[in-house]
């Protein structure tokens, strides 16, 4: 094998917590200010990267941020040492508490939008950090990641480091979350479809009316030129603002790819008809050797999955996964999509069926689900060839010793749980601290967090 879709999932941070943060969000709503439990979450996530990888694949990982995000509080008018900073929030403006303490940078799908090396006019791979402007919590992410991100794919010769798009509504990105690639291999020309769910700079444009719709158009656009990406591998499609207000806050809540398989909801675009044919297409032309309908669409009707089950199961938050040796495809999905009665009825049907998906199975990341994030969310795509892997620091690629030694620093470091009011208390803060220091070391890191400097 010489190239490979390396899943970087996001380690879930010592601060987990159910801030109600998200709105547009159903499961971060719904679950707002209950008692999470962080060490069970961290190792939930874990036992998912285990598992992945013990099913013969490159696994990744990205770590957690600095939380509590002093320097933001700081640049909000805060001062003194840490503990008076959390003593003067906690006492004069207490909402913004959860968002400096939220541990969103698990959500990897949207740390960044990447293309690989085969699709850029310069042969690099192309990492932009999402600005993730539409929620204010999330909105803290993009330096760190972007440091991160420098840090694992250090090397010139095969990746470019962009700067995240300008802050504001206008240029609202949210990364991978709403980006999927096509190719008939990892290391061939592929199709890049971006997914937004508003225009920024048309009027009389279709978009939500419940719900905020975070991606816009324009952002899009503009990853897709920084990413040196050829107009006959792109399609732009507008995601159904009527799936946005009915909770599907990221394309990948209705639709989730990998190679030439596309598992997808039959609302999830304003216009799925033109969509697909632009896609087969565009996919025909970069194949002509390939005959006909090289694409495989696997459409969801309505009638079988509503949006409501569609969304609070997660069936689409899924990891399609494309196993060593494997014809089909493997999905897995979260533990939900067996709970709802409606989803299992149809993923029993879907077994029967002649598609690309050929196994299913099912993970639990319930910590992680409840804050509105599915297996899918948890992890990043990366296409690398054998050549960028080897450019990759190692560190970051797991293996069962990396995975012991997090299973034990979790267990050493994490609450068991913690409830809205503990935010409040600056010795939670203080352990974070340790325990991301300690983090630094394993992975050799040196000072990264903004707390070491
Ligand atoms: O951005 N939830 C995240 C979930 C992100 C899921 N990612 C993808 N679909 N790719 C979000 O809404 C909730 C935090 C809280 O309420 O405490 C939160 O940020």
């Amino acid at each position: 094998m010489n190239s490979y879709e390396v899943n970087f999932d996001g380690l879930i941070g010592p601060t987990h917590n159910y801030g109600g943060l998200s709105h547009g969000n159903v499961a971060s709503k719904g679950n707002a200010l209950k008692i999470s439990q962080p060490r069970e979450a961290a190792l939930q996530g874990l036992k998912k990267m285990q598992i992945n990888r013990g099913l013969g694949l490159q696994q990744g990982i990205l770590l957690p941020q600095q939380r509590p995000h002093l320097p933001t509080l700081r640049k909000l008018g805060f001062s003194g040492s840490d503990k008076r900073i959390i003593e003067q929030v906690s006492n004069s403006a207490p909402e913004l508490l959860a968002s400096c303490y939220s541990a969103s940078a698990m959500w990897t799908a949207n740390a960044c939008t990447v293309s690989p090396s085969a699709d850029s006019a310069d042969a690099k791979v192309h990492f932009t950090p999402a600005n993730l402007s539409s929620m204010f919590h999330r909105s803290i992410e993009h330096q760190t990641t972007g440091a991160l991100l420098r840090a694992i794919f250090n090397n010139d010769a095969h990746f470019a480091h962009h700067s995240a798009l300008p802050m504001g509504a206008h240029f609202g990105d949210e990364g991978a979350a709403n980006h999927s690639r096509f190719a008939n291999a990892y290391n061939q020309k592929g199709l890049q479809l971006f997914v937004f769910g508003r225009y920024a700079f048309r009027e009389n444009k279709r978009a939500p009316s419940k719900f905020p719709s975070r991606q816009t158009y324009e952002a899009s656009l503009a990853i897709s030129r920084l990413h040196q990406l050829d107009e006959s591998q792109v399609v732009f499609a507008q995601q159904n603002p009527k799936i946005i207000d009915a909770g599907a806050f990221h394309n990948d809540v209705v639709s989730v790819s990998n190679l030439n398989a596309f598992f997808m909801h039959e609302e999830a675009f304003v216009n799925n008809a033109s969509m697909k044919a632009e896609l087969q297409h565009k996919y025909e032309a970069l194949y002509p050797e390939l005959g006909d309908e090289p694409l495989q669409f696997v459409e969801v009707p309505t009638d079988m999955v509503s949006l409501e089950s569609a969304v609070k199961s997660y069936l689409f938050n899924s990891q399609l996964l494309k196993l060593p040796k494997q014809r089909g495809m493997t999905l897995v999905l979260p533990q939900e999509s067996r709970e709802n009665e409606e989803v299992s009825t149809y993923l029993e049907w879907l077994k029967t069926q002649s598609t690309p998906i050929q196994d299913i199975k099912f993970v639990d990341v319930r910590q992680s689900m409840q804050n509105g994030g599915g297996p899918a969310c948890l992890r990043l795509r990366v296409a690398l060839t054998r050549e960028e892997l080897d450019a990759t620091n190692s560190k970051f690629i797991l293996d069962d010793g990396m995975l012991a030694q997090l299973s034990s620093w979790v267990e050493r470091h994490y609450r068991e749980k913690i409830t809205p009011a503990d935010l409040a208390d600056p010795s939670l803060a203080l352990e974070s601290f340790v325990a991301l220091d300690e983090l630094t070391q394993l992975f050799g890191l040196g000072s990264f967090y903004e707390f070491q400097q």
